[in-house]
This record gives structure tokens, C-alpha cells and sequence, in this order.
């Protein structure tokens, strides 16, 4: 972030003023939602001012210096002028911080029921008389949610919340709030579209990026408590001890942020770096190298959280091998973590190197069983996607959730867009996590939603080396998404939206109110036009970008013909007992509702019915109009928020504005690529005409299909048409 300094001698100088009268500096990103430029709002600066007059923090910890430096920095640009930090409250207007122990006048007041809400992480915010003087107190009972007390203050100012009769309690409802780096040591990404890793491993752990504080305060302002730092297709170098000394070089750094360090554990480490001749979980000689690895670590990493594990899916090895189960091998790393504190989240994503009758069955089945028999370790969570095929822009909650009777849970969320669009596409991904948060598991009774279901949240971070950290400046608010969800699972999107806009665009009515609008249209509009009413999977081979519905060939159930079923009768994969009955793996009344066409929600109609083209849906018309129908509805609603856009010329930042547009142009291009060459490979089986006046595809299906995108810089992503 920048300097103090230099913020306040912006926030002094006032914004420079465009033809409507906003900032019209161009703005790289890198502040993320965290810029404390001068309240606009004259009435607000003025209430903020006279409520505010200095900062009383009284100890010298790390996590509350970093807590004081924030304050400082903050109010020092939302309010236009300098905040002085003083021992004790002197005066109307002074914000104390701290929690029982470190502060004593924190300590006299009564806050002893509110504190106890708050919980270990929470914090509370209240106006109060402190000897005689108005203040503003945040108080917890750790440091660290001191810290996240003092970022929701900020947060408050920022979006223009009124601080009369102020008075907050907030905690978290997960205790593990987690960003999974999918980062190679050889600094690539798995599926990251924002630069390199931000972790440079070869200069660590001498040479310290100043952007790992800047990522750890970003975290924590949204309350995210930990990294995993490393790709679950996993290297088991990092676990050497060369690699130790690098990962205790970040943990040290993050540590006063409330961040603790995760990594992902090859199964076979033991051969590899550790000269075994197996990585057989039952092997006494493994489970003595494991244990003495996680000895090792915590020498290293005193506060080390632990492992996640991607074991036999994708070609990764795992306890399978040695015919041993999930639970033999997550239970031995356990094991080995258990006297130092730490946890093992053991992915449920598994992938058997058998073709399965239906591929989105196999985590339950493999699964299930093993927790009926209460054979898992109780200090391993198991870690499945929100769905059960793979991050796609719709998929059915994963009925993994309603099925673990005694295991905990945790849910993993792809914050990095590999299937919706990657860098360039506005999707934003808080209705998409709302949507499965919120889906009732009927499991054990009604009113069992998954967020009831799960201890934490893990979301594949879409950050890298980018100056703008996530690749596009929307990409931004879903990394703020997924923190905020951690932390309330029952947010709803709209809210999180509005927050992030008015902290990182602006409090202007004019721009709230249309970005916001173009946020919460975006899921549903790259949903319709890559793959409506229940498809998935239409991705093109390999890199996911573009459309590939004609994808067949090697394995079976990666390809999209796989999925899509199409043929001459119709498009779907029945799921009923007809088909994969995959439903089975459903509660009773989730079953019954997915089973029945009468029922089953028109968004998931064709990922669990095969249904003819001319057949009426609910709506009326034909699979064959609605298909057409939400096709268009996609193009339409992009190039809605392309002109929404637009119209906010010299009310945002040029250099956003300009990144923006020119993403949404791609966008728009994209969605009409999409529309057109899935709906003619449709028509090749349907053989039904377009109804008059649809928009005309601009090319043949054949010239959509030898589409080599990206990268190839002879064929750009989308053509000009
Ligand atoms: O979605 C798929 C991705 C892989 C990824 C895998 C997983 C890390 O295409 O790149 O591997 O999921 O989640 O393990």
C-alpha cells in the first residue's frame, strides 16, 4: 500500500476533479478495497471529524501496532487530517482500542457480555462515555480481533455509515477462513490469471516482498485466517528444510495479521525427499517420517496450521495405492500433526482412474462409508467443492453435504475464475457461493443448509503478481466476497457488493447504484451464455476459456460430449433412476424435487434430465425456444452492463474506467462466441431452425470448432464479426 505519507498528502490536497466533478487520477488497483481517500460527503466529514479527534492504544504488540498503523493510516486519509495517537482518552472524540488485557481503560468499562459474543476472533464497536469524554471504543478479547474491529471501523467510514449510536458485535461463524494457492514453486499458477505467485521463492527467506504484508492486511481486513501457500498438485520440496526456512520467512510476516501458514502435502514425500522405499500409510517407517516431518515443521513454524491433501484424483498419489483408504491416509497425517495442534483437510475431489457411470457420484460413494464407520481422526475435515463436478458457473450443491454424519466438513470455493470467464470476464461469484450457502441439504431435517453443514470456508485465491493483484478490477471484489462469506456466510450478495463498490470505486449514488446492478446481473448472465438451464462442463479443452460443447475424445469423462448428452432427441444427463440415479446421493425431499420434471428447478433441468428438444418447459415453449432464449439473454445482459459502463465516464478513475470497458468489449465479443457456437452444434443435432429474428451467427460451426484460443496470437480469442 502506499506509504503513509504520501496518502495523506493526497488526502490533504483534495481530489483532482474531472468535467462531473470526480477523481479522474488513474488508479493501478493495488489499494484494493482498502483506500482511505477524504470523505466526500461534506455533512459526513464533518460528523466524522467531530467524532474522531485521536487514537488511544496502549500496547506495543505486533498484531496491535499493526492495529494503531492501520487506524492511523485510515482516518488519517478518510478524514483529511492528522489523528494523534495519545495514552489515554483526553478529550471528546477519541477512538480506544484494545482488548481486558492490554488496555485498562478497556478493562473498566462494561463491555463483559458483549465480549463474550465476540468470541475469540470477534470485536465490539461501541459510542460510549470513557471518563467523561464521548469516545468510540473497540474492544475483543485477542488482539487479532482488535484488528478486525478496527478494519470494520474503517469500513464503516468508507461506505458513509453514520457513527451515531454506534454499537456492533461481530463473529465470525467459521474458525477456518482460508485462501488456497494453487502456486507452483516454479512461481506458475494453476489456473491463475493474475501474473506469477506472489511468493518468490528463490529470493526467500533473505529478500521479503513488501506485497506479502500487503496481501496479509488485505486478508485480514476481510477476515481471512490463513494461506495454504502451495498447489495441491503438490511438490514435496516444500516440505525440505531449505523450503521450511523460506515458509517461516512468510509465516513471520503474516503472523500479526491473524494469518497462519498451510501447505499441501504430497502423499509420496517419503519416497521422494525422505528415501523410502513407500509412502504406505500403514508402514510404521512412513508414520515415523511423517511424524518427525511435522516435528520438524513446528520447530520451523511454531503457529504451523497444517495440511491439505489431494490425494488419488488427477494422477496424485495417495493411500490408494498401497489398496489403503481416504481415511488410512488422512488419519496418518493426522496423527503426525495431532500433538502440535494441527489439521489435515483431505479433499473429497477425488478422480479413480476408472471411467465412472457418472463421475459426480464418486466422492459420496467413496466417502460416505468411511464416515458411517466414524473412521476419520477428529482432527481431519473433509474438503469438498460446492458442487460435485467441478466449480462450474451452476452446478447443484454437493450432496457430499448432506451425507457426513460425523466428519466435519469444509467447503472449497474457486475464487479464481477458470470456468466463468478467468481475467477478463465481469462475473461477480458472491450470488453464485449465496446460492449453495443457502441450498437446504434436508439433512438431517429441514433447514439444514450447507453453511449449517460446514466448520470453514477454503477459496482457490485468484491472486498473483499483477500490480492489480486478481488480473481485472472486478476480479478484485470476489477475493472481498469470499472473505466476507467466511466471516457471514449469511451476507447476501447485494450487500457485499454495495460495500465493495463504495469502498473501492466510490459513495456517488450515480456509481453505486449501476455497478452494483451490473455485479449482481453478471453470474447469471455468463450463465446463460455458456451453459443454461443445467448444462456444465462446455468448456474447451484444457485451459477452460471458451466454448467446446463438440469436446470428445481421450477420457471420457472430461470431455463435454460426456456431459451434454446430446443427440437427436434431445440434450441432458438423466440423472433420475432412469439414467446414473445420481440423485440417490440426495436427501429424500431433494431427491423427490431434482427426480420430477415437475419439480426440478428450470436452472438444473438438463444436469439431471435428458430432454427432447421439442418438449414444453414449464415456461411454455419448447427446450429448443428457451435454450435460444437464455442464450441471448446472456449477450443481452453483457451488453447491458457494457453500456452501463459506459454511461460512468468521469465518475470513476480513467485508468479503471478504461481497463473496464476495454474487459467488457472482450466480454461482450465473448458472450456472442459462446451464444453462437454452442447453439449451432446444438442445431446439428436438433436440426430445428432459429425463430425470425434471432441474432444470425456471424460464422459456421466449423469455423468455431478449428478455434485454437488462447494462446495463439493468429487467432484471437473471439473474432471479429
Ligand atoms: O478444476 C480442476 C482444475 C485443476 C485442479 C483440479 C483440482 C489443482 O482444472 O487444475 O487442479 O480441479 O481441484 O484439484
Amino acid at each position: 500500500m502506499r506509504p503513509l505519507a504520501l496518502v495523506t498528502v493526497l488526502a490533504l490536497c483534495g481530489p483532482l476533479s474531472s468535467a462531473r466533478g470526480q477523481i479522474s487520477a488513474p488508479d493501478d488497483g493495488y489499494d484494493l478495497w482498502l483506500r482511505y481517500t477524504r470523505v466526500a460527503d461534506t455533512a459526513r466529514l464533518a460528523e466524522y471529524r467531530a467524532a474522531i479527534s485521536e487514537l488511544v492504544v496502549t500496547s506495543g504488540e505486533p498484531t496491535m501496532q499493526a492495529a494503531r498503523d492501520e487506524l492511523a493510516l485510515g482516518l488519517n486519509g478518510l478524514l483529511g487530517r492528522p489523528v494523534p495517537v495519545a495514552d489515554a482518552p483526553t478529550r471528546d472524540g477519541s477512538v480506544v482500542v484494545g482488548t481486558p488485557a492490554n488496555s485498562r481503560t478497556i478493562e473498566a468499562l462494561p463491555l463483559a457480555a458483549a465480549l463474550r459474543e465476540a468470541g475469540p476472533e470477534g470485536f465490539v464497536i461501541r459510542a460510549l462515555p470513557v471518563r467523561g469524554h464521548h469516545a468510540i471504543v473497540v474492544a475483543a478479547n485477542r488482539d487479532i480481533g482488535v484488528l478486525y474491529g478496527v478494519f470494520h471501523l474503517l469500513r464503516l467510514l468508507q461506505t458513509g455509515e453514520s457513527l451515531a449510536r454506534l454499537n456492533v458485535v461481530s463473529a465470525p461463524r467459521y474458525s477456518l477462513r482460508l485462501l488456497d494457492h494453487w502456486d507452483n514453486l516454479d512461481g506458475t499458477v494453476e489456473r491463475g490469471y493474475a501474473g506469477a505467485s506472489l511468493w518468490e521463492w528463490a529470493r526467500l527467506p533473505d529478500s521479503i516482498s513488501p506485497r506479502y504484508r500487503d496481501y496479509a492486511r488485505a486478508n485480514a481486513s476481510i477476515g481471512i485466517n490463513g494461506t495454504v501457500l502451495t498447489n495441491v498438485n503438490a511438490n514435496a520440496l516444500i516440505l525440505t528444510p531449505a523450503y521450511l526456512m523460506k515458509v517461516a520467512a512468510i509465516a513471520r510476516v503474516f503472523r500479526p495479521y491473524g494469518i497462519k501458514v498451510y501447505l499441501t502435502a504430497r502423499f509420496s514425500a517419503p519416497i521422494e525427499i525422505g528415501g523410502l522405499a513407500t509412502a504406505d500409510p500403514l508402514d510404521a517407517g512412513v508414520r515415523a517420517w511423517w511424524a518427525a516431518k511435522a516435528d520438524e515443521i513446528y520447530r520451523t513454524i511454531p503457529d504451523f496450521g497444517g495440511f491439505v491433501v489431494k490425494a488419488n484424483s488427477e494422477g496424485q498419489p495417495g493411500p490408494q495405492d498401497y489398496h489403503r483408504s481416504h481415511a488410512d491416509g488422512a488419519n496418518m497425517l493426522a496423527d503426525a500433526l495431532a500433538p502440535h495442534g494441527g489439521i489435515v483437510m483431505w479433499r473429497a475431489f477425488v478422480y479413480s482412474s476408472e471411467v465412472p457411470t457418472d463421475r459426480v457420484m464418486q466422492a459420496v460413494d467413496e466417502f460416505e462409508p468411511l464416515d458411517a464407520r466414524g473412521a476419520f481422526r477428529t482432527n481431519v475435515l473433509i474438503q469438498a467443492k460446492n458442487g460435485p463436478l467441478d466449480f462450474q458457473p451452476r452446478e447443484p450443491f454437493h450432496p457430499l453435504f448432506g451425507r457426513m454424519a460425523h466428519t466435519p466438513l469444509m467447503m472449497e470455493l474457486q475464487i479464481t475464475k477458470e470456468y466463468l470467464g478467468q481475467d477478463t470476464h465481469l462475473v461477480f461469484l458472491a450470488p453464485l457461493w449465496e446460492e449453495v450457502l443457502r441450498a437446504d441439504t434436508y439433512a438431517p431435517d429441514p433447514r439444514s443448509d450447507v453453511a449449517a453443514r460446514i466448520r470453514g470456508l477454503a477459496g482457490v485465491a485468484n491472486v498473483g503478481s499483477d500490480r492489480d493483484w486478481c488480473g481485472s478490477d472486478f476480479n478484485q471484489a470476489n477475493w472481498y466476497a469470499f472473505g466476507r462469506l467466511a466471516w457471514d456466510p449469511m451476507l447476501p450478495s447485494a450487500a457485499i457488493a454495495e460495500s465493495w463498490v463504495r469502498m473501492t470505486f466510490s459513495n456517488d449514488p450515480r456509481v453505486v447504484r449501476p455497478v452494483v446492478a451490473m455485479m449482481l446481473a453478471s453470474r447469471e448472465a455468463a450463465v446463460n451464455y455458456m451453459t443454461p438451464l443445467g448444462l456444465a462442463h462446455q468448456m474447451a479443452r484444457g485451459h477452460h476459456y471458451g466454448p467446446g460443447p463438440w469436446v470428445a475424445g481421450g477420457r471420457a469423462d472430461q470431455t463435454s460430449v460426456y456431459f451434454n448428452r446430446a443427440d437427436s432427441i434431445g440434450l441432458g444427463f438423466d440423472r433420475t433412476p432412469t439414467g446414473s440415479n445420481a440423485v440417490r446421493q440426495y436427501a429424500a425431499p431433494v431427491r423427490a424435487r431434482f427426480t420430477s420434471r415437475d419439480s426440478v428447478p428450470d436452472n438444473l433441468l438438463l444436469w439431471f434430465h435428458h430432454v427432447g428438444w421439442i418438449e414444453h418447459l414449464r415456461s411454455g415453449r419448447t427446450l429448443w425456444e428457451d435454450l435460444l432464449q437464455h442464450y441471448q439473454a446472456g449477450v443481452d445482459t453483457v451488453r447491458w452492463m457494457h453500456r452501463t459502463w459506459d454511461g460512468l465516464d468521469g465518475l470513476v478513475d480513467t485508468g479503471r474506467f478504461r481497463r473496464v470497458q476495454g474487459f467488457l468489449r472482450i466480454q461482450e465479443a465473448e458472450a456472442r462466441w459462446w451464444r453462437d457456437a454452442s447453439v449451432l452444434y446444438w442445431q446439428s443435432f436438433s436440426h430445428l431452425p432459429l425463430p425470425p429474428g434471432y441474432e444470425a451467427s456471424a460464422h459456421s460451426l466449423e469455423w468455431y470448432r478449428q478455434l485454437r484460443c488462447p494462446p495463439d496470437p493468429r487467432k484471437p480469442r473471439c473474432k471479429p464479426s
